[in-house]
């Protein structure tokens, strides 16, 4: 089989080395000619672990390239980024997914394969990508089979997931589905479970959006709790020993390009409907500033001006700052002239990052953690070196840190 993947990005660089581990012929394509000479020279461009070694081993086995051009092949995929329109329901932006169905045309042939594995909005399969292609010429099934297999794969454990995780697989017709089915039995070890494109676009939405939903909920939880004065960690510990029961976490808000973008797909096509997942937006949206609020707070209780964020990204041992509650947290408090922000992340590699520890944390008056790094778990910081020896930790990520320092979660905030 020889494949060729569109977007080079997060979901379709690993997979696309994933399939040429496994024998297929790859030529993956992207827009950017950074990325392309990047790839080509044997270096990725995002983080995610073992997906360096594998493009070593598949550019040594020469069947890989990235390329700025799609060629022929068998099976075509198209991994590219689906972002919120700017309208009132932040309804599914498909420019990139039409784009890329545009750009493939030129090349398909009788008898293949195209595979959208975007999230997209329900509905998108059959009411926009089916009608260009029949506008090209081909009948859907016969001609050309058209699946939709959403990627489900957790960034930082993308490379075991990929293979272990179950697939679902909506063609468009039966025919695409067996089709479609073909293409992902070259190496994935879970179940692949055959199903309609409609079905397999709402299933996506609906597991990222039930995340969502179970995020606000210990959100609210946490928001609760400190008012009533009660320790919303241990109540979660607590309800989850009922058999079934399974409270999610409370954090500084949700973030990356999926539970953060995800649930207006489903909104924007039922907005008089979809209440339950609008409200849960709205929570999840307003916890930055909630951070911001118990920040100005506990400050104030010890005159303190200088705030050392520990981590931007969207969550733990990741770079990714894409749509990332810490990111917002840090710019609302940098704005405010009264306070000096210094920004710590160890996997962050921009220019206002400070990559030294002790700097970072010299006569700081709180640490401030926003991201679940592993770094994070044990704390060696030096109480002396602080302002005021003060870490709320929004994550609940420190296991281990000097008895000196004043350490505050969700469980005991303002003690
Ligand atoms: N978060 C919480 N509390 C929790 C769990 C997560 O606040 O209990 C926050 C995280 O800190 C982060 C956000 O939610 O800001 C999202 O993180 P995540 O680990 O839940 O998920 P993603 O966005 O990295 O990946 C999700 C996954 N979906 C599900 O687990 C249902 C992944 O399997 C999908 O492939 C991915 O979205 C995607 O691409 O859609």
């Amino acid at each position: 089989m020889k494949l060729c993947t569109i977007g080079l990005g997060y979901i379709g660089l690993p997979t696309s080395i994933m399939f040429a581990k496994h024998g297929v012929e790859v030529v993956g394509v992207d827009v950017q000619q950074s990325i392309i000479d990047s790839l080509n020279n044997g270096q990725i461009h995002i983080e995610e672990p073992g997906l360096q070694d594998a493009l070593e081993e598949i550019i040594k086995k020469g069947n890989f390239k990235a390329s700025l051009k799609p060629e022929k092949a068998d099976t075509f995929i198209v991994a590219v980024p689906t972002p919120n329109n700017d309208d009132e329901n932040k309804s599914c932006d498909l420019t990139y997914v039409i784009q890329a169905i545009d750009n493939i045309i030129p090349y398909l042939e009788k008898g293949n394969t195209v595979i959208v594995e975007s999230t997209i909005a329900p509905r998108t399969m059959d009411d926009n990508v089916k009608p260009i292609l029949k506008e090209a010429g081909f009948t859907i099934g016969e001609d050309i089979f058209l699946v939709h297999c959403p990627e489900r794969v957790l960034p930082g454990q993308i490379m075991h997931e990929l293979i272990y995780n179950n697939r679902i697989v909506g063609g468009v017709t039966d025919a695409c589905t067996e089709k479609g089915v073909e293409v992902y039995q070259t190496f994935v070890q879970g179940e692949i479970i055959k199903t309609n494109a409609r079905t397999a676009e709402m299933s996506k939405l609906m597991e990222n959006t039930f995340r969502d939903v179970n995020i606000a909920l210990a959100n609210e939880l946490a928001k609760v709790s400190n008012e009533l004065g009660i320790n919303a960690l241990e109540v979660i510990e607590m309800a989850n020993k009922h058999p079934r029961v399974n409270l999610h976490t409370p954090g500084p808000g949700v973030g990356g390009h999926c539970l953060a973008v995800d649930p207006y797909f489903i909104i924007s096509k039922a907005p008089e409907t979809a209440k339950l997942i609008s409200l849960s937006r709205e929570i999840n949206t307003a916890m930055p500033e909630y951070v911001v609020e118990v920040t100005e707070k506990l400050l104030a209780q010890n005159n303190g001006s200088k705030i050392t964020v520990f981590g931007l990204t969207y969550k733990g041992n990741v770079d990714d700052i894409r749509e990332s509650p810490a990111m917002e947290i840090y710019k609302k408090l940098k704005s405010k002239i009264h306070y000096e922000v210094v920004a710590y992340d160890p996997h962050v590699k921009l220019d206002f990052v400070e990559k030294d520890f002790e700097k970072a944390l010299s006569k700081s008056d709180l640490v401030l953690i926003l991201s679940d790094h592993d770094e994070f778990k044990e704390l060696d910081i030096d109480n002396n070196k602080m302002n005021t020896p003060l870490v709320l930790d929004t994550k609940n990520i420190v296991k281990v840190i000097n008895k000196e320092i004043t350490y505050i979660n969700y469980g005991n905030l303002y003690k």
